[in-house]
């Protein structure tokens, strides 16, 4: 797109610039990455402001209070009615698919807060999207996301999104003013790993490879990086540029037998993600992003990051 002499690029592009002069991205689709972007804006407010998990107390002026994953999930759909470019979403916190306008373009796929076991002890936790063409993703896969992105509310509030097809994974903060504004631009992957992000590590015990596949990374002496949500680990892996994450099942016994994930909205989105910064994703056969959606709560195991790691975690799962 030409810039007007009139509208120089800024020092620090703001995500709505971004999208606009950097990325195909169709004017719906701009302004829905946008619109989900604010609703992160109000999460982030009511993390900071919210009193944690007291679902069905009230407040000081006598009103019910919603748990923050409840409150989550409404203000994103309030943000996706008030679009009016998604015809359904589905999401983490409801049983059905939600239909909205069946006239309108995209399916969106949320978690409204990954990690909200965290929240009382004020650990990091995140939200996650995935955007589809039109209605109905079953039968689809996890590639034909047309954007992916998550926001991460720690100490800083960070917005990270991808278009895909070659366009990158750009890094967003949310300033004092409200507005999220670039931070890095082009994440990337690197092949080999140094970090390593077990979860589900009950799984060790029913599952020998898993065990294996621990030691290895303790024998190796890779440097553990663990908080328990998905998001911020992941992050992490993106913003260190390199590591690896794995939430494997433990088999037909087990509490999760094809691990504790969900395939529609945890590990699509971030596989979206990290395989367009250059890593990838597997679920010990394929990729997740070739993993055929079957069910909206279906689970998946999950091996994901620097590429060398990832070939190297799947061989051992599997011998
Ligand atoms: P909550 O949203 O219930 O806190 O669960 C978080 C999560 O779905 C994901 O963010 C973590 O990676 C995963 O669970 C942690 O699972 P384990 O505790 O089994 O490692």
């Amino acid at each position: 797109m030409t810039q007007s002499a009139h509208c120089p690029v800024p020092d620090q592009p703001s995500l709505n610039w971004h999208l606009r002069n950097t990325t195909k991205a169709s004017d719906d689709l701009r302004h829905l990455i946008s619109d989900i972007a604010r609703s992160a804006k109000y999460i982030s407010y009511a993390i900071q402001t919210t009193d944690t998990g007291l679902s069905g107390n009230t407040n000081s002026f006598g009103e019910n209070q919603l748990k923050l994953d409840e409150l989550s999930d409404d203000i994103i759909r309030e943000n996706l009615c008030e679009n009016g470019t998604v015809c359904c979403y589905i999401s983490e916190e409801k049983d059905d698919v939600i239909e909205l306008d069946p006239s309108a373009t995209f399916t969106v796929v949320f978690d409204p807060l990954d990690g909200s076991s965290l929240v009382d002890a004020n650990f990091s936790i995140g939200s996650i999207f995935g955007i589809y063409q039109d209605g109905d993703i079953i039968g689809k896969t996890p590639r034909d996301q047309v954007a992916a992105l998550y926001v991460l509310y720690g100490p800083r509030t960070l917005l990270i999104y991808s278009c895909g097809n070659g366009s990158g994974v750009h890094e967003f903060i949310l300033n004092d003013v409200g507005e999220f504004k670039l931070l890095r631009s082009h994440l990337g992957v690197a092949d080999e790993a140094k970090n390593y992000s077990p979860g589900n590590l009950r799984a060790v015990t029913t599952h020998p490879q898993y065990n294996i596949a621990v030691e290895e990374w303790m024998a190796d002496e890779k440097t553990l990086r663990y908080s328990g949500c998905m998001v911020a680990d992941i992050h992490h892996i993106l913003s260190k540029g390199q590591g690896i994450f794995t939430n494997i099942g433990g088999g037909a016994d087990s509490t999760y037998p094809d691990g504790k994930l969900r395939h529609v909205f945890e590990c699509g989105p971030f596989a979206y993600l990290v395989e367009e910064a250059g890593g990838l994703s597997s679920d010990g056969t394929q990729s997740i992003l070739d993993k055929k959606i079957t069910d909206v709560d279906q689970r998946t195991a999950i091996i994901i990051g620097s590429k060398n790691e990832v070939e190297k975690t799947v061989r051992t799962l599997s011998a």
